[in-house]
């Protein structure tokens, strides 16, 4: 079969990071302001009171200690609770293009390619900037590649099934080297006013380069051994933003149309989704779990993750073992897994085995075994 490898791998982190205590710190000034405004309704038993968070409940229950943002102020400030994102012109790129093609230069550039080389564009994320054009052939455009572009969202497990996609793509002939991105403004589409949820996310772009083992040049390749997607629909995350909003008869309230979740459902069935994904696909590939050196997982909620590799390990893994960006980053979707490979995967030595794997809505999850050379 023809041998295809990721070659380099690009991160676009904000500026910008808000940590639990500053997030808490607005949202319980809105809730103070709330309750305030509301106190005869409260008082006469019509209206229930508003909850504090709390940052030792965020870090306990997620292991979240960060987030970088596009915009901290907006979303700090207990007026907007949102980022502040400039309107652009048709005329300059999107924010979305921007982050994405920082971390494209870094994957090019880390892969030894020039937009020369390039084939083809995939952008797989959780939220697009618009319906069209593709936000995939406006990178493409930016960045001076010739070829063919699109885009898939497929939610946090947009990397993987992305990756499936350039690598089927390298394998059938459609394109010799293929740029894979991740841009996300998670921060956009998330409910600051929501206590179950308002800590969970945050903003990074991620890319990759997949091309043909045979043009390779770089020091830093990994082998695809392996890719296998599974999805099963569920509602337990979901965001009703469309573009039939305007045309529905019953206009739906601003929370129906950001990220709404069933956090621990989500949590019970994911867990055992991904385990079951990940032990038979490695077991069809002949990969004993215990030999496998590094899960670069969706990084979601860190006790989620360390239950998915001990099911697959069959004991706790170490840090080493399934690395964690969570506490910096937070949840950023497709980016997730990703940045964990960028971060993490230097000191694996010729032959080691690794597993990059998202999950999230849909639900939907990757696996993509690759072995270093
Ligand atoms: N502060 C203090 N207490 C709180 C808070 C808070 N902020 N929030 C909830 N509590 C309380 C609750 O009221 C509850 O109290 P009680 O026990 O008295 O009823 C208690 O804490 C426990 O609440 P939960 O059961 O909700 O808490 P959990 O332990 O389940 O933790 C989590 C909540 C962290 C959400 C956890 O369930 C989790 O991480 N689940 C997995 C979620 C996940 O992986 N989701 C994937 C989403 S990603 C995706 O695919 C979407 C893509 C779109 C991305 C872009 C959109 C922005």
């Amino acid at each position: 079969m023809t041998r295809v490898v990721i070659s380099g791998t690009g991160l676009f982190t904000p500026a910008d990071s808000i940590s639990n205590d500053e997030l808490v710190d607005c949202f319980n000034e809105y809730v103070e302001r709330y309750n305030r405004e509301h106190a005869a309704e409260i008082e006469a038993g019509e209206l229930q009171p508003l909850a504090p968070s709390s940052s030792e409940f965020i870090f306990k229950a997620s292991g979240i200690q960060s987030r970088h943002v596009v915009d901290k102020q907006g979303i700090i400030d207990p007026d907007l609770m949102k980022p502040q994102i400039r309107t652009r012109s048709n005329d300059e790129p999107s924010l979305l293009a921007e982050m994405a093609i920082d971390a494209a230069r870094e994957a090019m550039q880390r892969a030894g390619k020039s937009p020369a080389d390039v084939d083809a564009v995939l952008v797989g994320c959780s939220n697009m900037p618009r319906p069209y054009p593709a936000l995939a052939v406006e990178v493409q455009e930016y960045l001076g590649i010739d070829g063919w572009a699109y885009d898939l969202n497929v939610a946090c497990a947009s990397a993987a099934f992305a990756l499936q996609a350039a690598v089927d793509s390298v394998r059938n002939g459609s394109a010799g080297c293929v740029l894979m991105v991740n841009p996300e403004i998670c921060s956009g589409h998330l409910n600051f006013r929501d206590r179950d949820s308002h800590f969970i996310f945050g903003d990074a772009a991620t890319a990759a380069i997949v091309e043909l083992a045979d043009t390779a040049t770089s020091d830093d390749q990994f082998e695809v051994v392996g890719t296998r997607l599974k999805t099963k629909f569920s509602n337990n995350i979901r965001n009703n933003f469309g573009f039939l909003n305007r045309a529905e008869t019953d206009p739906r309230p601003e929370n129906d149309i950001l990220f709404v979740q069933e956090g621990r459902k989500v949590f019970k069935e994911v867990v055992p989704m991904v385990a079951d994904l990940l032990t038979t696909h490695l077991g069809d590939l002949g990969i004993e779990p215990a030999s496998v050196r590094r899960f670069w997982l969706h990084q979601a909620n860190l006790g989620m993750n360390q239950l998915i590799s001990k099911r697959v390990l069959g004991r706790e893994p170490d840090e080493n073992e399934a690395p964690v960006i969570l506490n910096e980053y937070a949840n950023t979707s497709s980016a997730g897994s990703v940045i964990a490979f960028h971060k993490y995967h230097d000191d694996l030595q010729a032959g080691d085995v690794g597993v990059l794997s998202a999950f999230g809505a849909g639900y939907s999850a990757g696996s993509v075994v690759l072995r270093r050379l």
